[in-house]
């Protein structure tokens, strides 16, 4: 019986791993795997136009699917172009194996062209990376790979020369099992009981979630109930945890809101459940208690009183056995009576008369967009003022996903994301909240998008400016230089790709705009042209951010006239805390 290449029998281990797809861009040392796709039942090329966009895809169909995603790019630059999406990828847990081919085994070493060394190039977006130099390294170094990727949650690269995939295998493929669901980690009993002696002590507690109350609902809301507590976000565990929860008070972080902020520093306990939340300086650094999975996290953004190493909805359910109902639910009361007060003048200021505002007011756009997209939609974020939209209007409930570039925050993410999601889920509504700059830095991907026939929803808050940025140097005390830039038209851009588009200028044209785009069977894109000056202030900003935003006024007013101070002026000034924020 003649044996298939080494190619041929990777594709064949991918297949047993399910992976239906790969996407990548072909060439040189990867046309043998190429091939072998093309002459393999059940698995796909997907064609796109950045291998960046190709490792994003691959991170958002393993994030939101849980499964092994692929990704591949050729030698050289096919490789280089890989490493943004699979930053994200890794850091957000996603089970991704890249395939870095490689050039020619006699070259390596030699300054041959297009030469890297990916397995030095991705040793710090990996938790594997290794370099296939003969046949007979397979099969087993692929599922060493896809174990790992699974195993610890993250990416793994296999680096593979042209010519070791053109080869024979030497080894039979076989059939290795793979893939076990993961152990759910329980703490030991001296543990639980520690933490029960923390949590009956404790007077007040505020509970702060974070991805890892995925699956956690049920158990987060009866110990809520419990102890009457408050229950606070990040932004990745908003998804999981903000609905149905009476004791919601808000998301903390530069992009929070609400009473998050202060329920975690007033109450005499704060627990930790599955977040590893990076902003230290909003955590009170005192009287707090973790619970993680991954006991490497613990303590590593703020001293503990004592640190849990369990899966949080098993710990939680070992736990609250020995957790007695406090009677007193004033401080609950209390913070939630300073969260509904602070989202009315921060989150529904910007929506209440915004109809009529011309440009489109975001918060506006962001709200209609919330009302119209379907219960199951799955919401792809660009890193930038659409984090802030999303996080303030996109109303979870349990059935929707929202991801993003929530850990590594790179730009251009919502766009590849989509595709990856789209892909994944084909009857799903998925709609990517991109920021103007975002998707013209990876705008190609719209040809994908059209090339496949993909029915994303691209919906741009198309300000004509790197709006972040500019909040940032506001806040910062320095004016804003180089974030706005000329008007583009990317709804013509989309039509001329092939793909059902609109221009809305008007607010009151929002609405009817995004029920045709949702309800277009085709790929849509909805060009929303909105107000470069919407900012979001942060819940908690000191001093000194809002001394520093006078002074970045007062340089605009000396430079650019008043014009401009006033539109700013008058689209924060419903939005700016009140003076308990200002020491
Ligand atoms: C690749 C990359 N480059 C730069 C940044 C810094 N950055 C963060 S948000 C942002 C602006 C994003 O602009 P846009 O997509 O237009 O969205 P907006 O904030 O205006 O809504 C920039 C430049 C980044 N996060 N990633």
């Amino acid at each position: 019986m003649s044996r298939s290449s080494t190619a041929e029998q990777f594709v064949q281990v991918l297949r047993q791993a399910g992976v239906e797809r790969v996407y990548g861009i072909v060439g040189d040392s990867l046309n043998p795997f190429v091939d072998a796709i093309r002459r393999t039942e059940g698995i796909a090329w997907v064609h796109v136009r950045n291998e960046e966009a190709g490792a994003f895809a691959a991170a958002a169909e393993a994030q939101l699917t849980g499964r092994l995603a692929v990704c591949a790019g050729s030698c050289g630059p096919g490789n280089t172009h890989l490493i943004q999406g699979l930053y994200d990828a890794h850091r957000s847990g996603a089970p991704v194996l890249a395939i870095a081919s490689q050039i020619p085994t006699e070259q390596i070493g030699t300054g041959f062209f297009q030469e890297t060394h990916p397995e030095r190039l991705f040793v710090e977006c990996s938790g594997y990376c290794e370099l296939v130099s003969q046949p007979s390294q397979m099969p087993r170094l692929a599922r060493i790979a896809i174990q790992h990727a699974i195993g610890a949650g993250g990416v793994s690269v296999l680096v593979m020369p042209g010519d070791v995939l053109d080869q024979r295998a030497v080894h039979p493929t076989g059939e290795g099992v793979l893939f076990a669901e993961q152990a759910t980690g329980v703490p030991g009993p001296e543990q639980v009981a520690a933490l029960a002696e923390r949590l009956n002590a404790a007077r007040t507690v505020t509970l702060f979630c974070g991805a890892g109350t995925r699956r956690a609902h049920r158990e987060v809301m009866e110990l809520a109930g419990r102890l009457h507590s408050p229950v606070g976000h990040s932004l990745r565990g908003k998804e999981w945890i903000q609905y149905e929860n009476p004791y919601d008070v808000g998301m903390s972080g530069m992009l929070g809101y609400g009473a998050c902020y202060q329920a975690m520093h007033a109450a005499d306990l704060l627990l930790l459940l599955g977040t590893d939340f990076p902003y230290d300086a909003f955590l009170p650094q005192a009287h707090t208690v973790q619970v993680d999975h991954d006991a490497t996290r613990l303590g590593r953004r703020t001293p503990l009183e004592l640190a849990v190493h369990g899966d949080v909805a098993a710990t939680l359910r070992a736990v609250l056995p020995l957790v007695e109902q406090k009677p007193d639910r004033s401080f609950l009361d209390q913070m939630l009576r300073e969260h509904a007060r602070s989202l009315e003048r921060v989150v529904d200021a910007y929506t209440a008369d915004v109809e009529h505002h011309v440009p489109i007011h975001p918060e506006y756009a962001a709200a209609v967009l919330d009302e119209v997209a379907a219960d199951d939609a799955v919401f792809t974020v660009d890193t930038g003022m659409c984090n802030v939209w999303a996080a303030r209007y996109i109303t979870p409930n349990g059935r929707r996903r929202v991801i993003g570039s929530f850990v590594h925050g790179t730009m251009a993410n919502a766009l590849p994301h989509a595709i990856g999601a789209q892909l994944a889920y084909p009857r799903r509504q998925v709609i990517s909240m991109s920021g103007d700059g975002g998707l013209g830095m990876l705008l190609g991907e719209l040809l994908t998008v059209a090339l496949h026939e993909l029915p994303v929803k691209i919906v741009t808050f198309d300000n004509s400016s790197l709006g972040m940025v500019k909040l940032e140097m506001l806040v910062d005390g320095i004016p804003d230089y180089q974030t706005d830039h000329a008007p583009v038209d990317y709804a013509a851009i989309a039509a001329a790709a092939g793909i059902h588009a609109l221009r809305v200028e008007q607010p009151a044209d929002v609405r009817s705009a995004l029920q045709a785009a949702l309800s277009h069977p085709g790929p849509a894109l909805v060009d929303l042209v909105t107000d470069p000056n919407a900012m979001s202030i942060p819940p908690r900003i000191t001093g000194e951010q809002v001394r520093g935003f006078a002074v970045a006024a007062g340089k605009i007013v000396l430079t650019g006239g008043v014009g401009r101070m006033l539109e700013l002026a008058r689209s924060n000034v419903r939005n700016i805390p009140r003076p308990s924020v200002v020491p």
